[in-house]
Formats: C-alpha cells, sequence, structure tokens
C-alpha cells in the first residue's frame, strides 16, 4: 500500500460511533506510519479555563504534566482552587480522547493504555534547549528516563491556540528509511549501565534493549546535522482547533512553531496491533538480528 503521509478525517464530534470502513482506513493508516489528521475536532475551554492560555503557568519545566491514574499535576504553582480547576481541564482532555480512541480502534479494546496528559502553553520557537531535549529537530520519540519496555508510543495531540496560530510541525521520512541511515551509528549498551540507571531509580523501571535503541535512534538522529538538514522532510501546519494521532516512536517528526498545545499519550503493547510487523520493535529486530525484549534482562 502507498504511504501517505497524512491522511484526514471530515469527524468534529469525540463522541460518535464510526462506519468500518473509518475505523479500517484509521488503523492501517496509524500502524503504516500516516499522522491522521483531524482538522475541525476542536477540544474547546471553558470560560473559566481560558486563563490558562498563559505560559506563566509553567513552573520549573517546559509543560505542565498530569496523570490521569493518579490525578497528580506537575509543572505548574497556584492556589488549589487554580491546580483543581486546571486538573479538570486536563483530566476532560484524557477522558475524551480516551474514548475518542476506543471508538476509532476498537480492535485495541481493553490493550489501549493512558499515559500521561501534557499542555504546553509556551512558544516553541525560540525556547532554549539542550540538543537531545531540542524536538526542533527530528526524531522519534524515546525517553531516558522512561522505558517502554517495547510498548507503543500512540500519542493525541490538540493545537488549542486562542488567536488562530497554527502548530508547525516537519514529518520525515518512513521509520524504515530512518532505521536504515541510522543503523551504522548504533552501537550496544555499555555492560552494566542499564543496571546501574535502574537500581538507583534514573530510570523507571529497567531500560530494554528495544529501549536502549531507540533511544540511540532518537539521540544520534537530533545530534546528526546532516541528516537534519538534507533528509526528507515535508513541513505541515496543524490550525488552532485541530487535532491529530501520531504512533511518535515510529513517525520522524520536529515542531518549528506554536503555542498552547494538549498532548495524551497512550501505551499499547506490539502483540496487541493489527500489524505486530510494521512496529519499530519487529523492524529493530529485524536489523539487528536480535530479540530486543528479553526475559533475563540484567
Ligand atoms: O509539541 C509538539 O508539537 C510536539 C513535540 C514532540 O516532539 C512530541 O510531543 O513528541
Ligand atoms: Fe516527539
Amino acid at each position: 500500500m502507498e504511504e501517505s503521509l497524512i491522511i484526514q478525517f471530515d469527524t468534529e464530534n469525540w463522541d460518535l460511533e464510526f462506519t468500518k470502513e473509518i475505523q479500517e482506513k484509521a488503523i492501517e493508516g496509524l500502524e503504516n506510519g500516516s499522522v491522521l489528521f483531524f482538522p475541525k475536532l476542536n477540544f474547546p475551554l471553558l470560560d473559566e479555563e481560558k486563563k490558562f492560555l498563559d505560559p506563566a503557568w509553567v513552573s520549573g519545566a517546559k509543560n505542565i504534566s498530569f496523570d490521569p491514574r493518579s490525578s497528580t499535576l506537575k509543572g505548574v504553582e497556584g492556589k488549589h482552587e487554580d491546580l483543581k480547576l486546571l486538573s479538570g481541564l486536563l483530566k476532560r482532555y484524557a477522558d475524551k480522547t480516551r474514548n475518542f480512541l476506543h471508538l476509532l480502534f476498537p480492535f485495541y479494546g481493553s490493550s489501549l493504555k493512558i499515559a500521561r496528559t501534557s499542555f504546553r502553553p509556551v512558544e516553541i520557537s525560540g525556547r532554549p534547549t539542550s540538543a537531545r531535549k531540542d524536538d526542533t529537530r527530528l526524531h522519534v520519540d524515546a525517553f531516558p528516563s522512561s522505558p517502554t519496555g517495547g510498548e507503543r508510543i500512540l500519542r493525541v495531540f490538540s493545537n488549542i491556540n486562542p488567536h488562530g496560530k497554527p502548530r508547525n510541525w516537519r514529518i520525515g521520512e518512513p521509520f524504515q528509511n530512518y532505521l536504515k541511515h541510522l543503523l551504522p551509528q548504533l552501537s550496544p549498551p555499555t555492560p552494566g549501565k542499564r543496571f546501574f540507571l535502574y537500581l538507583f531509580g534514573i530510570t523507571k523501571g529497567y531500560r530494554s534493549l528495544y529501549d536502549h535503541y531507540m533511544l540511540e535512534l532518537h539521540d544520534k538522529g537530533k545530534l546528526d546535522l546532516q541528516y537534519q538538514k538534507n533528509s526528507p522532510q515535508v513541513a505541515f501546519e496543524f490550525p488552532a482547533g485541530s487535532t491529530w494521532i501520531v504512533f511518535t516512536d515510529q513517525v520522524l517528526h520536529a515542531v518549528d512553531k506554536g503555542q498552547f498545545l494538549l498532548e495524551q499519550t497512550f501505551h499499547i503493547k506490539v502483540d496487541a496491533l493489527k500489524h505486530p510487523e510494521k512496529s519499530p520493535l519487529k523492524l529493530l529486530e529485524t536489523a539487528l538480528n536480535k530479540k530486543l525484549i528479553t526475559a533475563d534482562t540484567f
């Protein structure tokens, strides 16, 4: 099947059933590495929530984050009533996106696990950051302190910019090509290092070989300036009031510009996918000729 970068859907509603045809188109596109784009799917704020559209709320981090599993809010300071109001907004986004994914991808059922919600009120353009944390460089997602143990990273994004400003992304080449380019640069883990990171609580859980190689791809890709400059990439503007869904561990992406975004992360086991063979785990295992999720972790 010819892969399209972006597949567009017309829905304006978070709560409506989809036809089998739409569900099929969505899951095939998603697992093929397309961005599912919903130009008319807006996430409205209540009047009393609009005061949060201000970067001054962010404290000590680059984003505000919420964990819908424990209702904990991080990266923000304020009065109890305000924190409660903001938690309510993020919880509503978590609930809406979870329900939406169940309607769109019934195939995943209860395998779809909800993780963090993030609110990003800081303008991306000109924001100071280190090379490895710089999301204006093309990358697939992999996080140094949060190994997934082989699970996928599925993210829902909604641009809630109140001034009609888009979020400017670039989307790179298919994962297979990115992997092929970086394969000669990938190094195996330093013996004992992952155990040390686990023992001292630096990683939340043990960093599997899969997580190690995904982080290698993430870091070496961001540091490869020739690749950043010369690799195939397409710019795309996600308008204010739109939503998009992406496997960010598979789709090469970079964000250049934009302010006020909501993002909800989900995880899903590779075995629960419709096409596990298209996952970064299976592609990496084939390329390295090695199992990357093993029982004898240490
Ligand atoms: O903030 C954005 O628009 C995207 C940043 C990013 O790379 C991500 O959320 O994975
Ligand atoms: Fe990312």
